[in-house]
Protein backbone atom coordinates (compact mmCIF):
# COMPACT_ATOMS: atom_id res chain seq x y z
CA UNK A 1 0.00 0.00 0.00
CA UNK A 2 3.15 2.31 0.35
CA UNK A 3 2.93 3.42 -3.19
CA UNK A 4 -0.97 4.10 -2.68
CA UNK A 5 -1.09 8.17 -0.98
CA UNK A 6 -2.14 11.37 -1.98
CA UNK A 7 -5.97 12.41 -3.27
CA UNK A 8 -8.11 9.53 -4.28
CA UNK A 9 -11.53 10.44 -5.61
CA UNK A 10 -14.42 7.85 -4.52
CA UNK A 11 -15.25 7.51 -7.99
CA UNK A 12 -19.01 7.70 -8.85
CA UNK A 13 -20.50 5.19 -11.01
CA UNK A 14 -22.10 7.15 -14.03
CA UNK A 15 -25.66 5.36 -14.90
CA UNK A 16 -27.19 6.25 -18.33
CA UNK A 17 -30.99 7.26 -18.41
CA UNK A 18 -31.96 3.95 -18.04
CA UNK A 19 -30.24 3.35 -14.90
CA UNK A 20 -27.50 1.09 -16.63
CA UNK A 21 -23.98 1.36 -16.16
CA UNK A 22 -22.69 3.27 -18.57
CA UNK A 23 -19.31 2.12 -19.48
CA UNK A 24 -18.20 4.98 -22.25
CA UNK A 25 -19.38 8.01 -19.94
CA UNK A 26 -16.84 5.85 -17.01
CA UNK A 27 -14.16 5.57 -19.77
CA UNK A 28 -13.79 9.70 -20.07
CA UNK A 29 -14.44 10.19 -16.05
CA UNK A 30 -11.28 8.15 -15.29
CA UNK A 31 -9.22 9.47 -18.29
CA UNK A 32 -10.60 13.02 -16.99
CA UNK A 33 -9.08 12.37 -13.11
CA UNK A 34 -6.14 10.78 -14.22
CA UNK A 35 -5.25 14.25 -16.42
CA UNK A 36 -6.21 16.14 -13.46
CA UNK A 37 -3.22 14.47 -11.79
CA UNK A 38 -5.73 12.22 -9.38
CA UNK A 39 -3.26 9.63 -7.61
CA UNK A 40 -5.61 6.59 -7.43
CA UNK A 41 -9.05 5.67 -7.10
CA UNK A 42 -11.59 4.20 -5.14
CA UNK A 43 -14.55 1.84 -6.87
CA UNK A 44 -17.37 0.80 -5.98
CA UNK A 45 -17.75 2.13 -2.67
CA UNK A 46 -20.70 4.44 -0.95
CA UNK A 47 -20.45 6.83 -3.37
CA UNK A 48 -19.93 4.65 -6.20
CA UNK A 49 -23.34 3.55 -5.39
CA UNK A 50 -21.72 0.02 -4.81
CA UNK A 51 -24.62 -1.08 -2.78
CA UNK A 52 -27.13 -0.46 -5.15
CA UNK A 53 -25.84 -3.20 -7.96
CA UNK A 54 -25.50 -6.44 -8.24
CA UNK A 55 -22.13 -8.51 -7.62
CA UNK A 56 -21.93 -9.01 -11.13
CA UNK A 57 -22.63 -5.10 -12.15
CA UNK A 58 -19.92 -3.82 -9.73
CA UNK A 59 -17.64 -6.75 -11.48
CA UNK A 60 -18.31 -4.80 -15.01
CA UNK A 61 -17.34 -1.53 -13.11
CA UNK A 62 -14.06 -2.92 -11.85
CA UNK A 63 -13.16 -4.56 -14.87
CA UNK A 64 -13.65 -1.41 -17.11
CA UNK A 65 -12.12 1.04 -14.83
CA UNK A 66 -9.23 -1.14 -14.10
CA UNK A 67 -9.00 -1.76 -18.25
CA UNK A 68 -9.23 2.38 -18.96
CA UNK A 69 -6.75 3.16 -16.08
CA UNK A 70 -4.16 0.57 -17.57
CA UNK A 71 -1.58 0.85 -14.81
CA UNK A 72 -1.37 4.42 -14.78
CA UNK A 73 -2.46 5.10 -10.96
CA UNK A 74 -3.13 2.32 -8.09
CA UNK A 75 -6.80 1.28 -8.26
CA UNK A 76 -8.76 0.12 -4.83
CA UNK A 77 -11.65 -1.65 -4.86
CA UNK A 78 -14.14 -1.50 -1.86
CA UNK A 79 -15.68 -5.20 -1.94
CA UNK A 80 -17.89 -4.57 1.33
CA UNK A 81 -21.41 -6.62 1.33
CA UNK A 82 -23.52 -7.42 4.12
CA UNK A 83 -22.48 -11.51 3.01
CA UNK A 84 -18.77 -12.63 3.76
CA UNK A 85 -19.33 -14.89 0.68
CA UNK A 86 -20.72 -12.15 -1.62
CA UNK A 87 -17.50 -9.78 -0.30
CA UNK A 88 -14.90 -12.77 -0.88
CA UNK A 89 -16.08 -13.70 -4.46
CA UNK A 90 -15.45 -9.70 -5.22
CA UNK A 91 -12.14 -9.76 -3.69
CA UNK A 92 -11.38 -12.45 -5.52
CA UNK A 93 -12.52 -11.24 -8.81
CA UNK A 94 -10.88 -7.89 -7.94
CA UNK A 95 -7.24 -9.58 -7.52
CA UNK A 96 -7.95 -11.76 -10.82
CA UNK A 97 -8.56 -8.19 -12.63
CA UNK A 98 -5.66 -6.96 -11.46
CA UNK A 99 -6.63 -4.44 -8.54
CA UNK A 100 -3.85 -3.07 -5.95
CA UNK A 101 -5.51 -3.49 -3.07
CA UNK A 102 -9.03 -4.11 -1.65
CA UNK A 103 -11.54 -2.16 1.19
CA UNK A 104 -14.49 -2.72 2.82
CA UNK A 105 -17.06 -1.31 5.53
CA UNK A 106 -17.96 -3.83 8.01
CA UNK A 107 -20.91 -5.90 7.72
CA UNK A 108 -23.83 -3.74 8.67
CA UNK A 109 -27.39 -3.76 9.34
CA UNK A 110 -27.92 -6.43 12.19
CA UNK A 111 -25.40 -4.27 14.08
CA UNK A 112 -22.82 -7.63 14.01
CA UNK A 113 -20.86 -7.92 17.28
CA UNK A 114 -16.93 -7.49 17.32
CA UNK A 115 -15.99 -11.26 16.56
CA UNK A 116 -18.36 -11.09 13.64
CA UNK A 117 -16.30 -8.62 12.24
CA UNK A 118 -13.15 -9.49 12.93
CA UNK A 119 -14.08 -13.03 11.11
CA UNK A 120 -15.72 -11.16 8.03
CA UNK A 121 -12.24 -9.23 8.08
CA UNK A 122 -10.28 -12.00 8.36
CA UNK A 123 -12.04 -14.68 5.37
CA UNK A 124 -12.34 -11.31 3.25
CA UNK A 125 -8.56 -10.33 3.67
CA UNK A 126 -7.17 -13.33 3.36
CA UNK A 127 -8.91 -14.57 0.26
CA UNK A 128 -6.54 -12.94 -1.55
CA UNK A 129 -3.03 -11.60 -1.85
CA UNK A 130 -4.07 -7.89 -1.90
CA UNK A 131 -3.95 -5.53 1.17
CA UNK A 132 -6.93 -4.24 2.86
CA UNK A 133 -7.82 -0.99 3.94
CA UNK A 134 -10.52 -1.68 6.62
CA UNK A 135 -12.99 1.15 6.95
CA UNK A 136 -14.49 3.21 9.76
CA UNK A 137 -17.44 4.83 8.57
CA UNK A 138 -20.50 6.74 10.78
CA UNK A 139 -22.64 5.06 8.47
CA UNK A 140 -21.79 1.40 8.77
CA UNK A 141 -21.20 1.52 12.45
CA UNK A 142 -17.58 2.76 13.99
CA UNK A 143 -14.89 0.18 14.31
CA UNK A 144 -13.47 1.95 17.45
CA UNK A 145 -9.64 2.79 18.03
CA UNK A 146 -8.87 -0.54 19.54
CA UNK A 147 -10.79 -2.76 17.54
CA UNK A 148 -8.62 -1.35 14.62
CA UNK A 149 -5.53 -2.20 16.03
CA UNK A 150 -7.04 -5.61 16.95
CA UNK A 151 -7.81 -5.97 12.81
CA UNK A 152 -4.52 -4.94 11.98
CA UNK A 153 -3.31 -8.13 13.61
CA UNK A 154 -4.58 -9.87 10.49
CA UNK A 155 -2.00 -10.45 7.79
CA UNK A 156 -2.96 -8.64 4.76
CA UNK A 157 -5.51 -5.73 6.68
CA UNK A 158 -2.41 -2.56 5.94
CA UNK A 159 -4.36 0.34 6.47
CA UNK A 160 -7.56 1.93 6.99
CA UNK A 161 -9.87 4.38 5.45
CA UNK A 162 -10.55 7.01 8.62
CA UNK A 163 -14.04 8.53 7.87
CA UNK A 164 -14.73 9.31 11.80
CA UNK A 165 -14.12 12.80 13.11
CA UNK A 166 -11.61 11.54 15.71
CA UNK A 167 -8.89 12.58 13.91
CA UNK A 168 -6.19 12.23 16.62
CA UNK A 169 -6.97 8.34 16.08
CA UNK A 170 -5.32 8.84 12.69
CA UNK A 171 -1.32 9.51 14.01
CA UNK A 172 -2.24 7.17 17.10
CA UNK A 173 -2.94 4.15 14.28
CA UNK A 174 0.45 5.12 12.05
CA UNK A 175 2.31 5.61 16.15
CA UNK A 176 0.55 2.20 17.68
CA UNK A 177 0.63 -0.09 14.81
CA UNK A 178 3.06 0.88 12.84
CA UNK A 179 4.17 3.93 10.35
CA UNK A 180 3.72 1.68 7.54
CA UNK A 181 0.14 0.83 8.50
CA UNK A 182 -1.73 3.46 5.97
CA UNK A 183 -4.39 5.84 6.87
CA UNK A 184 -6.75 7.24 4.72
CA UNK A 185 -8.82 10.26 5.85
CA UNK A 186 -12.35 10.32 4.44
CA UNK A 187 -14.27 13.30 5.90
CA UNK A 188 -13.76 15.69 3.09
CA UNK A 189 -14.75 18.62 4.75
CA UNK A 190 -11.97 17.61 7.05
CA UNK A 191 -9.42 16.72 4.57
CA UNK A 192 -6.67 19.50 5.89
CA UNK A 193 -7.20 18.27 9.21
CA UNK A 194 -6.78 14.73 8.39
CA UNK A 195 -3.68 15.21 6.83
CA UNK A 196 -2.17 17.71 9.43
CA UNK A 197 -3.26 14.50 11.67
CA UNK A 198 -0.78 12.47 8.99
CA UNK A 199 -3.13 10.69 6.78
CA UNK A 200 -1.50 9.35 3.90
CA UNK A 201 -3.87 9.93 1.69
CA UNK A 202 -7.52 10.81 1.63
CA UNK A 203 -10.34 9.28 0.03
CA UNK A 204 -13.51 10.71 -0.83
CA UNK A 205 -16.48 11.60 -2.96
CA UNK A 206 -16.09 15.33 -3.85
CA UNK A 207 -12.73 15.04 -5.27
CA UNK A 208 -14.26 13.92 -8.71
CA UNK A 209 -15.88 17.30 -8.42
CA UNK A 210 -12.75 19.81 -7.66
CA UNK A 211 -9.41 17.50 -8.18
CA UNK A 212 -7.84 20.86 -8.73
CA UNK A 213 -8.91 22.23 -5.37
CA UNK A 214 -8.20 19.04 -3.27
CA UNK A 215 -4.94 18.43 -4.92
CA UNK A 216 -4.17 21.60 -4.05
CA UNK A 217 -4.88 21.42 -0.71
CA UNK A 218 -2.90 18.48 -0.21
CA UNK A 219 -0.09 19.70 -1.78
CA UNK A 220 -0.37 23.01 0.48
CA UNK A 221 -0.43 21.35 3.44
CA UNK A 222 2.31 18.89 2.89
CA UNK A 223 4.41 21.92 1.96
CA UNK A 224 3.29 23.71 5.75
CA UNK A 225 1.23 26.16 4.17
CA UNK A 226 -1.66 25.35 6.35
CA UNK A 227 -3.25 28.55 5.86
CA UNK A 228 -3.35 28.75 2.12
CA UNK A 229 -5.09 25.07 2.53
CA UNK A 230 -7.49 26.02 4.81
CA UNK A 231 -8.65 29.04 2.85
CA UNK A 232 -9.77 26.73 0.00
CA UNK A 233 -10.59 23.97 2.47
CA UNK A 234 -13.65 26.76 3.60
CA UNK A 235 -14.55 27.40 0.44
CA UNK A 236 -14.83 23.38 -0.01
CA UNK A 237 -17.13 22.94 2.85
CA UNK A 238 -19.18 25.41 1.52
CA UNK A 239 -19.57 24.00 -1.55
CA UNK A 240 -19.81 20.24 -0.13
CA UNK A 241 -22.35 21.80 2.51
CA UNK A 242 -24.47 23.52 -0.33
CA UNK A 243 -24.25 19.67 -2.09
CA UNK A 244 -25.88 17.78 0.69
CA UNK A 245 -29.19 19.41 0.82
CA UNK A 246 -29.55 16.82 -1.77
CA UNK A 247 -28.71 13.80 -3.50
CA UNK A 248 -25.03 14.73 -3.41
CA UNK A 249 -23.91 12.15 -5.75
CA UNK A 250 -26.41 13.16 -8.20
CA UNK A 251 -25.09 16.73 -7.59
CA UNK A 252 -21.72 15.62 -8.17
CA UNK A 253 -22.61 13.95 -11.89
CA UNK A 254 -24.76 17.17 -12.67
CA UNK A 255 -21.62 19.28 -11.97
CA UNK A 256 -19.34 17.03 -13.69
CA UNK A 257 -21.72 17.75 -16.61
CA UNK A 258 -21.64 21.39 -16.52
CA UNK A 259 -17.47 20.98 -16.20
CA UNK A 260 -17.82 19.42 -19.57
CA UNK A 261 -17.55 15.77 -18.27
CA UNK A 262 -20.75 13.52 -18.95
CA UNK A 263 -20.98 11.54 -15.50
CA UNK A 264 -24.66 10.27 -16.32
CA UNK A 265 -27.20 9.99 -13.73
CA UNK A 266 -27.93 7.91 -10.35
CA UNK A 267 -30.06 5.05 -9.74
CA UNK A 268 -33.23 5.05 -7.32
CA UNK A 269 -33.51 5.30 -4.88
CA UNK A 270 -31.25 8.11 -5.11
CA UNK A 271 -32.97 11.06 -7.43
CA UNK A 272 -31.25 13.29 -9.68
CA UNK A 273 -31.44 16.60 -9.51
CA UNK A 274 -35.04 18.71 -11.24
CA UNK A 275 -34.75 21.02 -13.94
CA UNK A 276 -35.40 23.85 -10.82
CA UNK A 277 -32.83 22.06 -8.27
CA UNK A 278 -30.24 22.59 -11.02
CA UNK A 279 -30.90 26.33 -10.84
CA UNK A 280 -30.98 26.68 -7.31
CA UNK A 281 -27.67 24.65 -7.32
CA UNK A 282 -25.69 26.83 -9.54
CA UNK A 283 -27.10 29.82 -7.73
CA UNK A 284 -25.78 28.83 -4.25
CA UNK A 285 -22.18 27.72 -5.98
CA UNK A 286 -22.02 31.32 -7.34
CA UNK A 287 -23.02 33.25 -3.82
CA UNK A 288 -20.43 31.29 -2.50
CA UNK A 289 -17.25 33.93 -2.12
CA UNK A 290 -13.67 32.56 -3.02
C1 LIG B 1 -17.02 5.84 -0.42
O1 LIG B 1 -17.15 4.83 0.28
O2 LIG B 1 -17.34 5.87 -1.59
C2 LIG B 1 -16.49 7.13 0.11
O3 LIG B 1 -15.13 7.13 0.06
C3 LIG B 1 -16.94 7.57 1.40
C4 LIG B 1 -16.41 8.96 1.70
O4 LIG B 1 -15.64 8.93 2.87
C5 LIG B 1 -17.56 9.89 1.81
N1 LIG B 1 -18.41 9.46 2.88
C6 LIG B 1 -19.63 8.99 2.67
O5 LIG B 1 -20.15 8.92 1.58
C7 LIG B 1 -20.36 8.55 3.88
C8 LIG B 1 -17.13 11.32 1.98
O6 LIG B 1 -16.37 11.66 0.87
C9 LIG B 1 -18.37 12.22 2.06
O7 LIG B 1 -19.15 12.05 0.92
C10 LIG B 1 -18.01 13.69 2.17
O8 LIG B 1 -17.14 13.89 3.23
C11 LIG B 1 -19.27 14.54 2.30
O9 LIG B 1 -19.82 14.44 3.59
Amino acid sequence: LKNIKGVIPALITPFDEHEEFDENRMRKLVNHLIERGMDGLYLTGSTGEGFLMTPEERKKVVEVVIDEVHGRIPVIVHVGAISTKISIDLAKHAYATGADAISSVPPFYWKFKEENIYKYYEAVSMSTPLPMIVYNVPLAGLLGFDFICRLANIPNVKGVKYTACTHQDIYKCKDKISQDFMVYSGADEMAVSGIINEADGIIGSFYSMMPDVFKDIYQKVKSGDIAGAQKKQKIAVDIIEASLKYDYYAVIKESLRWMGVDAGYVRAPFMNLSEEEIKKVKQSFKEIKA
